[in-house]
């Protein structure tokens, strides 16, 4: 993989920041554009910008056109089996909400369990807390070993028949835990209950193939494979989906309404009430297609060696703490001894690099970690080893700057 290439597609990282050349070790907050994803946008609405599925007027149909068409390159993407399969969402988190909401709400009772883990992210803790309040369902949680891993022993003892929903985070935003969704799945399956995959921090950084997973839904948001903001997609099996009520109604998703009933679209179009996503969509197929021109089996064989990389050069910080499993995707989250993640965070900004310091929205695992927060670099296929470099000479000079105070 040719990185330098990479880099030149993504105009933001050819910046100075506070003096020095940019860094960017956030991707798992948001991933960086390159021009092709911005100029796929800057082209919609500069020659065919329109509201979709209404119109007959020739602007109009080519959006409709980019739009549907967005959505059968999704559906290549991941494999599904079926376009209408794919729902376009703001992101992951209300991909989530919707089957909590939905299907949840539908199917669930006092007498059935919720399974799912304390790495979630809030958005795979939340609408499931709050199913379980509006239900009664019990909220499980699969135990992590040391290292922040599941283990099947484990995973087969959490679920049982009493299992109507696992919900589960393909990667882990925080250890970099890559979860065995294939074996859960399977587990799952055998006591009838339905897996949602929180797929935020899988589907970027690997190849995902919904029906060999062979997961009932997955989740996930553009922003962090290269597309803009406000897109995302819920991948849900058909027969699910096709049982599954509506939970935002109004314009685009009915077919007839009256006075006091009316009725929905066929699928996908009953879960896309307003106007729908539709530059965010185009701004996702461009995003795919540069990705997949790229290859993920390269930039999961690129992150891997980064990371690697990054262990062997980290642990040669004294007073770093790295928290999660040897094999991992790639992120690294730490703490330096006795510094404020917050602090460290700052000094590398100074040093123009960019990491995210904070709970990351994990507060359950923060608390299992017993850390309030941490700080965490991750990276993506346009980050190389010199940018791994320039971070640890920079947690070098937090050390230095901090070890004076304390
Ligand atoms: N699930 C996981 C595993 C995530 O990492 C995130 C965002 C979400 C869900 C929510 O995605 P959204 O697009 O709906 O907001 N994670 C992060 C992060 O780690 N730092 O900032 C956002």
């Amino acid at each position: 993989m040719d990185v330098a290439a990479i880099r030149a597609d993504f105009p933001i990282l050819d910046q100075e920041v506070n003096g020095k050349p940019l860094v960017y070790l956030d991707s798992a907050a948001t991933s960086q554009k390159p021009k092709q994803v911005i100029e796929a946008v800057n082209h919609y609405y500069r020659n065919n910008n329109s509201n979709v599925h209404r119109g007959v007027h020739t602007i109009g149909t080519r959006a409709t056109e980019q739009y549907e068409g967005a959505r059968e390159r999704v559906r290549q993407f991941i494999s599904a089996k079926h376009t209408e399969e794919i729902i376009f969402t703001r992101g992951t988190t209300s991909a989530i909400n919707l089957v909590a909401s939905s299907y949840g709400r539908a199917n669930l009772t006092e007498a059935d369990e919720i399974v799912t883990t304390q790495m979630e992210h809030h958005s795979n803790i939340i609408p499931w807390q709050q199913l379980a309040k509006a239900t009664g369902a019990k909220l499980k949680f699969i135990p992590l070993e040391p290292d922040g891993t599941l283990t099947l022993d484990n995973i087969k003892k959490t679920i049982t028949d009493s299992t109507k929903i696992v919900a589960i985070t393909h990667v882990s935003n925080v250890l970099g835990t890559v979860n065995p969704i294939q074996a859960i799945t399977k587990i799952a399956h055998q006591h009838h209950a339905v897996v949602v995959v929180d797929g935020a921090q899988g589907i970027p950084h690997m190849k995902v193939d919904v029906s060999e997973l062979d997961c009932d839904f997955y989740a996930f948001s553009g922003h962090k494979m290269c597309a803009p903001t406000g897109v995302g997609v819920l991948y849900g099996k058909k027969e699910w989906l096709e049982a599954m009520e509506p939970v935002e109604f109004g314009g685009e998703m009915i077919d007839f309404v009256d006075l006091y009933d009316s009725t929905w679209k066929e699928l996908p179009w009953k879960f896309e009430g307003g106007t729908p996503i539709i530059a965010g969509a185009v701004g996702l197929a461009a995003a795919i297609d540069y990705l997949t021109e790229v290859g993920l089996d390269n930039i999961t064989k690129h992150e891997t060696q980064l990371v690697e990389y990054a262990m062997d050069q980290l642990t040669t910080i004294e007073g770093l703490e790295i928290y999660g499993p040897k094999k991992r995707a790639g992120l690294i989250t730490f703490n330096l001894t006795d510094v404020h993640p917050h602090d460290t965070a700052t000094v590398l900004d100074s040093e123009g690099i960019a990491v995210r310091a904070g709970h990351h929205c994990a507060q359950p695992l923060m608390k299992w970690l017993n850390a309030t927060a941490t700080a965490r670099a991750s990276f993506y296929l346009y980050n190389s080893r010199s940018d791994i470099d320039r971070l640890v000479d920079g947690l070098r000079k937090a050390k230095e700057f901090f070890g004076d105070v304390f």
